[in-house]
């Protein structure tokens, strides 16, 4: 069925850590005013019903098929179109290919020996059965601590009889202070919607903020911590990110908050050594994607919840009856893997991509993703990405980033064919240009020396790179649109009768200008 994230993500307790009201399509103002979230964060059935919604209003489902894998894609450089092979026998011929594959959705095994001989149940979050799955009386184990662990372990906890959580690495968890939304405000924010709508477009990260002014290290201590225990009551995602300037850029200014998120770990564990283990010591705070949680820290306190700290007692095969550690054997009913994925670049090079001369993707990718402006790969013409690797997709509220990428691709067609014009592709030094620039902005900050999906060392043998634009939004619609304006620069256009690039038209960078034609 459609819904991609949200129809795979369907683990007890899946929801959207960026409030619903932002989390959404801005493309329709009717559909602004007709949809009422129910949740400050919508749980993963609503998000899937907006979804449903959606197709159905905007007649999108005679133009969708479902139940088929694009499994190759061969780009016929005479003819100038890509020929798509599909699982299930389909061939497609297009000239333009978009791949909307997902930053998130090749979900990844923890690589355990011993899976398929367990006699119980297992699950990965990623890949959840539409079907119920029953935990009442079973011992559950769930092994990963990221964004949806997080989620998923208070509501396993609320069922199962026992629940045991094997953790390799603590995750920063802030509480999501999550509520049902009161007409009043729906309305109230519905009131001013396009206002909103334009300052999403218009911010860094595609959620409405007033951005900080002061370093962490300028103020003092009782100051500070009044700050942060306001960002900790207010339940944001990046609440505590945008108190001061320097939290992503200074490794002091990080501590004042990554203690300051211990302190409340501490204040809410009851025993010590739980939560020590559960503390973040060897990463700085949001250089891995915080986690927001509803009673996260307070389930290590149910009587039948155990931690099992994997540094020092690392898994060392599933067996018929569970897990074994170095610590000992664990008997369970179930195993939930929320162990992530394999991100930004996984969904791509799942499909076998063959550009200009038999060069594939993999090969072109072997060190790491390359492409201009995050949107083409030099050899792969008229293929786009959307929340591809070097854009700024997972470090902002990716219902804004994928509607500015999509309005920029838009654009393009549009020039391409109202010019006459069968092919874009990008130029292998503007390629080189754009990595160098995705990496100096990375290298401001804290991002880089930390191993995460980020940087794609989750994923072993996946070469390191910080794999996302660290600018803000802003700044890329920016250089997205010069690029555009300027006759698409870094790129060649080209006809099929002779290479030839033409300047691009006049254009209002404002997309509602263009959705009214
Ligand atoms: O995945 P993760 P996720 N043995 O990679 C552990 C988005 N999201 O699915 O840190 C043991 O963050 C791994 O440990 P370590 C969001 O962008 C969005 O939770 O590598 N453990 C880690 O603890 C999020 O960031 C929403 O040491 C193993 C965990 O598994 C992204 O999805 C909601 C292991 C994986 O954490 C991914 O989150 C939920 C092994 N072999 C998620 N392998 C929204 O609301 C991995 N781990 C939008």
């Amino acid at each position: 069925d459609i819904g991609g994230t949200w129809y795979w993500n369907r683990y007890p307790g899946a929801r959207c850590d960026i409030e619903s009201m932002s989390y959404s399509y801005s493309f329709s103002p009717e559909l602004d005013q007709e949809w009422e979230w129910g949740e400050r964060y919508a749980t993963q059935p609503e998000i899937l019903r907006y979804v449903h919604h959606v197709a159905d209003r905007f007649d999108l489902r005679k133009d969708i098929v479902l139940r088929t894998r694009v499994t190759r894609a061969v780009y016929d450089g005479d003819d100038h179109r890509w020929q798509l092979s599909t699982d299930t026998g389909r061939a497609v011929t297009a000239r333009f290919v978009i791949l909307a594959t997902g930053c998130m959705s090749t979900p990844k095994d923890p690589a355990v020996p011993g899976a398929d001989s367990f006699t119980g149940a297992i699950h990965h979050t990623a890949r959840w059965p539409r079907k119920d799955v029953p935990f009442a009386g079973k011992r559950v184990a769930v092994i990963g601590t990221g964004c949806s662990g997080v989620q998923a372990i208070p509501v396993i906890a609320g069922e199962a009889a026992s629940l045991t959580v094997f953790q390799r690495t603590p995750a920063y968890v802030l509480p999501a202070r999550n509520r049902p939304l009161q007409a009043t405000e729906r309305a109230a924010l519905k009131a001013r919607y396009p206002e909103f709508r334009q300052a999403q477009r218009c911010s860094r990260g595609g959620t409405v903020f007033t951005p900080p002014t002061r370093s962490a290290l300028e103020v003092d201590e009782a100051e500070r911590t009044a700050a942060y225990e306001a960002a900790w009551d207010e339940g944001f995602l990046n609440g505590l990110l945008r108190t001061y300037t320097d939290i992503l850029t200074d490794e002091k200014a990080n501590e004042t908050v990554a203690e300051f998120v211990r302190s409340k770990i501490r204040s809410t564990v009851n025993d010590p050594a739980t939560a020590e283990l559960l503390s973040p010591h060897t990463f700085p705070f949001a250089t891995k994607r915080p986690c927001l949680g509803t009673n996260y820290y307070e389930t290590y306190n149910l009587p039948h919840v155990a931690l099992v700290d994997l540094r020092t007692t690392p898994i060392e095969r599933i067996t018929p009856r569970g897990i074994r550690t170095s610590g000992g054997e664990h008997d369970l009913d179930v195993i939930v893997f929320a162990t992530g994925f394999d991100a930004l670049t996984g969904s791509q090079l799942a499909i076998d991509i063959v550009g200009r001369e038999g060069v594939t993707l993999r090969e072109r990718w072997a060190d790491g993703p390359r492409n201009h402006l995050g949107l083409v790969s030099a050899g792969f013409p008229n293929l786009f990405t959307v929340l591809g690797p070097l854009s700024p997709s997972v470090l902002t509220n990716i219902t804004v980033s994928l509607e500015q990428q999509v309005e920029w691709i838009t654009t393009c067609i549009d020039h391409l064919l109202g010019n006459g014009l069968t092919e874009i592709d990008a130029i292998p030094s503007a390629e080189t240009a754009w990595g160098a620039r995705v990496a100096e902005l990375a290298a401001r900050t804290l991002y880089p020396a930390v191993d995460s999906w980020y940087t794609g060392a989750n994923v072993p043998g996946k070469p390191r790179a910080f794999l996302a634009y660290a600018g803000g939004l802003d700044r890329y619609r920016e250089e997205c649109d010069a690029v555009a304006r300027d006759g698409y620069t870094g790129f060649v256009l080209s006809s099929s009768t002779g290479g030839r690039s033409l300047p691009a038209p006049d254009r209002c960078t404002d997309p509602q200008h263009r959705r009214h034609g």
